[in-house]
């Protein structure tokens, strides 16, 4: 069976395990606890010497990088597409995908956050203007490109890696309190794709440590 390295609230995790449910691949869940580090030490760095997640175990091959993980998933397992059959298609999906995966993402990473907290000194405000800022921009950028090529989802009316690379990402924006009022297409897609089972299933909230009493509260 599949494996996946995961934690509830990890975005990049959240995309791997929304296509999984889409393709209906079962997959054995293992949890890498990220606030205590655990995905820094030594034990996790083995599997993926990045000390990030996911990581994907299928067999033999050990892959890391969601997004390449998702393309490995749609080569694997057409079923469901992930990517629409055209070539300026594939690019625009892929475009929205990167979006998100490569200009919000890893400028408001939990390590970069740590740094600006530690290192710099940086107050939490001051953290959390940064995200803000970040997450704005890139979400305001996303809105505009749903204005030409939107239908139900980010690309027409089917789901595809772009949708599957938004709803994680609005879920760290509701997270941060990032003010979504100004983005009604994109969170019109957002709420198309909620009410799939694929989406519903791969929550944060639906994930067993989500009620990890680590957790507190
Ligand atoms: N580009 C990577 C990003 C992976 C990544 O940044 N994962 C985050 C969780 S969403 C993580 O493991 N963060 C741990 C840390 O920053 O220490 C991907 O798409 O898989």
């Amino acid at each position: 069976m599949l494996k996946l390295y995961t934690y509830f609230r990890s975005s990049a995790a959240y995309r791997v395990r929304i296509a999984l449910n889409l393709k209906g691949l079962d997959y054995a869940p293992e949890v890498v606890w990220l606030p205590t580090g655990e995905q820094a030490g030594e034990p996790y760095r083995q599997v993926n010497p990045q000390g990030l997640v996911p990581t994907l175990i299928d067999d033999d091959v050990r892959l890391s990088q969601s997004l390449a993980i998702l393309e490995y998933l749609d080569e694997r397992h057409p079923e469901n597409p992930l990517l629409p059959p055209d070539p300026a298609g594939r690019a625009r999906v892929r475009s929205l995908a990167l979006l998100i995966a490569c200009d919000i993402h890893p400028l408001n990473n939990l390590r970069v956050l740590k740094y600006l907290r530690g290192p710099l000194g940086q107050p939490e405000d001051a953290v959390n203007t940064w995200y803000r800022h970040w997450c704005e921009q890139g979400l305001a950028a996303y809105e505009a490109e749903l204005a030409a090529g939107a239908g139900r989802f980010s690309h027409g009316d089917a789901v595809t890696m772009a949708d599957v690379c938004l709803v994680p990402q609005v879920f760290n924006a509701q997270r941060f309190d990032v003010d979504l009022s100004g983005f009604p297409r994109l969170m019109a897609v957002h709420d198309a794709c909620q009410a799939l089972p694929a989406f519903a299933r791969a929550a944060p909230g639906a994930q067993p440590e989500a009620s990890d009493p680590r957790l507190g509260g």
